[in-house]
C-alpha cells in the first residue's frame, strides 16, 4: 500500500492542506454556564513556572488547569449517565479519531434563528444533494457560530430564557446516535446540545443519546467554512486523561487542494 507515501507527496505538493479546526486556548477562551443549581467548569489559565528567570535560567514553562470540557474539546461517552458503562478518554481507541468528515452548513439558517435545531430531513436532504455518507463519519455542523468564539456573551447569546445556540433536534440526535453512520458529531458552538436543550426532553438529547450509544462529541470548532462538504479527513486529538470524561484537543482536518472552500 502506497497510501501513506502517497499522502506524505501530497502534503509536500500542496494537494492536500492541513486545515485547523482548534480554537484558541486561554483564559478568555468562552465557557459553558449551566443554569443553578449545577456546577461549572473552571476555565483554563496558566501559571507560569519560569521565564527564562532565577527561576529557570535558560527555560519557560508553565503550569495549567481547567476543565475536561473547556474549548475545543472532546466528548467522551462516559462523560453522560446514559454512557457511564462506555469509554473514557482515554479508552477511546484511536482509529475512532480519525475519519471522514461530512460538514453540512446551516450558517444561513442560525442567523435567522439562533435556535434552529438540525433535522434528520436536513441530513438526508445533505446526502442527495452531495451523495451518501461514508460510515465511520464525523458529522461537523456548520452554523456559523465560530465567528463569536472570542466573545463569551455573543458565543452563550443568553438573556431572559436562556441561552439561544443551535443543536439538534430530539429525533435528529436519537437518529445519529441510533441509526446514522456517524460515530460522533462536530459543532462550533459551546456544547453539542443546542443552548435551549436544557428544557428539551430527554434534557441535553445529543449527550443523552449519542453518549450513551458510545459515540462521541467535539466542540468549539473553528474552520469549518474552509473545509468541503465530502472528502475531508478529521484527526481529533484529546489528551489521553484516565478516567478523563473528555480533554480539550487539538482537532485537524487533511483537506484535498481542490476540495478546498476558500473562507
Ligand atoms: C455538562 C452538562 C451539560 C452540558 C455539558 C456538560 C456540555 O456541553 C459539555 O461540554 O459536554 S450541555
Ligand atoms: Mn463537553
Amino acid at each position: 500500500m502506497a497510501a501513506v507515501a502517497d499522502l506524505i507527496d501530497a502534503l509536500a505538493s500542496g494537494g492536500v492542506e492541513i486545515v485547523d479546526l482548534t480554537q484558541p486556548l486561554s483564559d478568555t477562551t468562552p465557557l459553558l454556564k449551566l443554569p443553578e443549581p449545577f456546577t461549572n467548569t473552571p476555565g483554563f489559565r496558566l501559571h507560569e513556572l519560569s521565564n527564562y528567570d532565577e527561576r529557570g535560567p535558560a527555560w519557560y514553562w508553565n503550569a495549567f488547569e481547567g476543565g475536561e470540557h473547556v474549548g475545543t474539546h472532546f466528548d467522551a461517552p462516559i462523560h453522560w449517565v446514559t454512557g457511564r458503562d462506555g469509554e473514557d478518554v482515554a479508552q477511546v481507541p484511536p482509529r475512532r479519531l480519525v475519519g471522514p468528515a461530512v460538514v453540512i452548513d446551516k450558517s444561513a439558517a442560525a442567523a435567522d434563528d439562533p435556535d434552529y435545531l438540525l433535522t434528520v430531513d436536513d441530513i438526508h436532504a445533505f446526502e442527495a444533494e452531495h451523495g451518501a455518507i461514508p460510515s465511520g463519519s464525523w458529522l461537523l455542523y456548520r452554523t456559523g457560530w465560530d465567528a463569536r468564539a472570542q466573545d463569551q456573551d455573543a458565543f452563550l447569546n443568553a438573556n431572559a430564557t436562556g441561552p439561544h445556540t443551535p443543536g439538534f433536534s430530539i429525533e435528529c440526535a436519537r437518529w445519529l446516535a441510533e441509526e446514522s453512520p456517524f460515530i460522533g458529531v462536530g459543532v462550533e458552538t459551546v456544547g453539542t446540545d443546542a443552548g435551549a436543550a436544557h428544557g428539551f426532553d430527554p434534557p441535553f438529547p445529543c449527550h443523552t443519546f449519542l453518549l450513551g450509544a458510545g459515540k462521541y462529541g467535539l466542540t468549539q470548532l473553528a474552520n469549518l467554512a474552509r473545509l468541503p462538504p465530502l472528502g475531508a479527513l478529521l484527526v481529533a486529538a484529546p489528551l489521553k486523561i484516565v478516567r478523563g470524561s473528555g480533554s480539550p484537543a487539538r482537532v485537524l482536518a487533511f483537506v484535498p487542494a481542490q476540495a478546498r472552500v476558500r473562507a
